[in-house]
């Protein structure tokens, strides 16, 4: 949507002209899933596919947020308002006001209330963190218009803490750091233990990377996620009877061989097995990246889908449908679901003269399959939340 559209929507919503127009984008995670709470490595990137909001400050202590996403209806509340809306139809609303809350709690001044009109043109449970995107999105408006100064790592935690205590999902740091911390045509190797990290360019040559969406709506509060942690963390205390662990980022492959007969669970096993691989495949992608070695980058980003598919159990009918069709085609190095899982989006990388034979092979292959269409993107990438 366009700055002039978005300043006529919020007129006709406020009946008052907006002041500015911001823009925050979403994410993909080239790979390194589910690796992020487990304290392990990731490697995102923020793509053009975002959030746009028109803001203009009011002179009373109201907010009121109406988001065109949602019928366009306004949700209002008091700026020392600091409790969860519970309502169905305002939860939505959640994402901004835990921003506000913790940077009020945080000790930055808001002094005065502020409209603010939302428009997303990622699809809400696209796996793409349509929500990251809007956390980091507030963020920045209240970081631009307030003149707050906060370091804008500090600003990420603040997002991944409204997501963990102000909506209740137990998600790690990446959606918020890839979104935050985005910059042009690089992904970011982060720790998510240590939080250091290095943009790297994303140098695909005559490859690049497709988005696949599967159309499927996913909630991943309501769904298997924060049993995925717990489970981490179960594992993690039996482990802990001889190693002085306190997340499975710190093992490597050979160790957890090695102690892995104290887990002695099945599925605690499996869901361990995969946070370790699979962050031992994240270093791996991206030394491969660095060397030239597409086909092994492409080979990882299999694995990847297949063990969170066998071993984490958080794919799909549709992601996999989306995955293996893409196996097929020519031209393509490889392809995994990314996100929490259960439906979303799946990516591939391939050859830039295949991307549109991707596109319509999948697309034909997953409707006949699953009864409805897939979309695809092209992921561009960018940097991160600003003014426009
Ligand atoms: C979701 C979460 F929000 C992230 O923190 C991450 O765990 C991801 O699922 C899986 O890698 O997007």
């Amino acid at each position: 949507m366009k700055k002039e559209e978005l300043l006529q929507s919020y007129e006709a919503t406020f009946h008052t002209a907006g002041q500015d127009v911001f823009f925050s984008p979403g994410r993909i995670n080239v790979i390194g899933e589910h690796t992020d709470y487990n304290g392990g490595r990731v490697f995102p990137c923020a793509i053009s596919l975002g959030t746009f909001a028109a803001y203009g400050p009011r002179d009373d202590d109201e907010v009121h947020l109406a988001s065109l996403n949602m019928d366009g209806k306004v949700v209002s509340f008091k700026l020392d308002d600091d409790q969860p809306e519970t309502d169905d139809d305002k939860q939505w609303a959640n994402y901004f006001k835990g921003m506000l809350v913790y940077l009020k709690q945080a000790g930055h001044q808001i002094d005065h209330g502020f409209n603010l009109l939302v428009h997303g043109n990622l699809p809400y449970g696209a796996g793409l963190s349509s929500s990251a995107s809007i956390e980091m999105l507030m963020g920045e408006v209240l970081k631009e218009e307030f003149n707050l100064t906060i370091d804008q790592v500090d600003l990420v935690k603040l997002g991944q803490k409204t997501e963990n205590d102000f909506v209740g999902l137990n998600s790690g740091i990446m959606d918020q750091f890839a979104v935050g911390m985005g910059k042009k045509d690089n992904a970011i190797f982060l720790d998510c233990n240590t939080l250091e990290y290095k943009y790297m360019p994303l140098e695909l040559g005559d490859y690049e990377i497709v988005i696949m969406s599967t159309n499927k709506k996913h909630s991943l509060a309501g769904s298997a996620y924060n049993e995925r942690v717990a489970q981490c963390q179960e594992a993690v205390k039996r482990l802990q009877q001889k190693l002085d662990i306190q997340t499975l980022g710190e093992l490597d492959a050979e160790t957890f061989d090695e102690y892995s007969y104290l887990i002695n669970d099945d599925v605690l096993l499996r869901r361990a097995r995969h946070a370790v691989f699979e962050n031992e495949r994240t270093v791996k992608a991206t030394e491969a990246m660095q060397a030239g070695d597409l086909a092994k980058l492409g080979r990882l980003i299999n694995a990847s889908h297949v063990s969170l598919h066998f071993d984490y159990e958080v794919s799909g009918m549709e992601l996999d449908t989306l995955a293996e069709a893409a196996w097929q085609q020519p031209g393509v190095l490889g392809a995994r679901m990314i996100g929490g899982g259960f439906a979303g989006s799946a990516i591939a990388i391939v050859k830039k003269d295949q991307a549109e034979n991707l596109k319509e092979q999948v697309g034909k292959i997953y409707e006949a399959k699953v009864g409805y269409a897939a979309s695809f993107y092209d992921a561009e990438i960018v940097d991160g939340p600003h003014k426009l």
